[in-house]
């Protein structure tokens, strides 16, 4: 067994280091203040190759593996979750469209997702009605002609105001002949597209640098070489992308708790109290004792998950135990966090606070724990 880092996974993860540190993390209070979109960085990290990681070279992207995927996820959203759940989803669509796509759609994609031509990708599955159960989505794509036609609307979408491309799962299938998730495709959307409308802002507790919208398709026409894998084939596509994406979240979970901690630390030298600082108490100890321990955890269970990926291994429900464990152990460290900053982790002057309100959504997006809890229940019973 071998726990060491290769060459290239060590040079992303400076390469992501360096930039999180040099040029993120002094914005991310700013960010999260102003609620500001961070444009200028996303490209940044596309000069650093950090937006399709996991995309093969011949489409430009790194080329680099899952493992420094992690790694470079786990360094952004150290500095910054919002800037990071941005990377996140457009590393996912990169992917997605490689590995399911046609060469036409792999060449008019992924470069541009990967040089930052596109400020970023969205991934457009959920349904005000649809979250966890995605085979209770409405929106429909009809045939006319030689093109599909989509009709509906989605929620919660990741950077829907800025992204150059949309993956969107639309139902294709009779609802009785096949109902639920078989009856599911997947389409390309190019931004701009004739009645696509996005919607407000959602107001956030978290992530607030992060765009959210929701999407209406109000008859959006596609050519036919739009769809993305096999008619009635969406389903799979969604599962196959969110079990890679829960790689990617549990990596964000670590890289924000890491922080948690880092600071946690920082602020238990520093603070004193009856005399002495407070990182002598045994209270505070046993807490940060508690936190790294947790965190290392979490980190060990996305690098398994992330090199099972890797080496083209079954990965899902690793993906799951990653996702699930890493997501709820960051919002216990973060919660300490706020504990061990006291009144001042209640104030924004500290980041504490910041970290608690971003890292909440980790045990609800990409999959609530409660669904992580059905595939390894599943995958464990049979
Ligand atoms: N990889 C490949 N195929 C998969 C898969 C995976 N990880 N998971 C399921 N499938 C396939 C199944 O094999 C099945 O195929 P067949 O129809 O050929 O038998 C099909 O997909 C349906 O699977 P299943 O019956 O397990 O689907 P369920 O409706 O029971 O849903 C859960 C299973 C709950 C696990 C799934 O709906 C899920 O992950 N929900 C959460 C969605 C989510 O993360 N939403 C957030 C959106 S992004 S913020």
């Amino acid at each position: 067994m071998n726990l060491e880092l290769t060459e290239t996974q060590q040079m992303v993860q400076k390469a992501a280091r360096d930039y999180a540190t040099r040029v993120i993390a002094p914005q991310a209070a700013s960010i999260d203040r102003e609620e500001r979109f961070p444009a200028e960085i996303l490209k940044g990290l596309a000069e650093l190759g950090l937006m399709a990681v996991n995309v093969p070279e011949d489409v430009g992207g790194s080329g680099a593996g899952v493992v420094s995927y992690a790694l470079a996820m786990q360094e952004v959203a150290r500095a910054c979750a919002s800037t990071a759940v941005t990377m996140a989803v457009t590393n996912m669509v990169g992917e997605v469209i490689a590995f399911f796509g046609t060469p036409e759609q792999r060449a008019r994609h992924c470069p541009k997702l990967a040089s930052g031509e596109y400020a970023a990708g969205s991934f457009a599955l959920s349904e005000t009605d649809a979250g966890s159960d995605p085979g209770g989505m409405r929106t429909t794509a009809v045939r006319d002609g030689d093109d599909w036609v989509l009709t509906g609307s989605k929620q919660w979408i990741t950077s829907g105001s800025h992204a150059g491309v949309f993956v969107v799962w639309a139902r294709t299938g009779d609802a009785k002949e096949l109902p639920g998730t078989r009856g599911v495709s997947c389409f390309l959307v190019e931004a701009g597209a004739n009645g696509l409308k996005v919607g407000k802002h959602e107001d956030k507790m978290g992530l607030r640098g992060s765009n959210t919208v929701p999407l209406e398709f109000d008859g959006v026409r596609v050519a036919s070489s739009a769809m993305l894998g096999a008619l009635n084939g969406g389903f799979k596509i969604a599962m196959m992308a969110l079990d890679g994406g829960r790689i990617g979240i549990s990596s964000q979970a670590v890289g924000i708790a890491r922080a948690a901690l880092d600071e946690s630390v920082q602020y238990a030298r520093d603070r004193k109290a009856f005399g002495k600082s407070i990182g002598e108490f045994q209270a505070i100890q046993w807490k940060l004792a508690d936190m790294k321990t947790s965190l290392d955890a979490a980190h060990l269970l996305s690098m398994r998950a992330a090199w099972l990926k890797e080496a083209k291994r079954p990965f899902s429900r690793e993906a799951s135990m990653a996702k699930l464990f890493a997501s709820e152990a960051a919002v216990r460290i973060c919660n300490e966090a706020v504990q061990i900053h006291g009144g001042y982790g209640y104030m924004r002057e500290f980041a504490a606070e910041r970290h608690l309100r971003d890292v909440r959504v980790t045990t609800i997006y990409e999959g609530t724990s409660e669904v992580q809890r059905i595939v390894i229940a599943r995958s464990v019973t049979g």
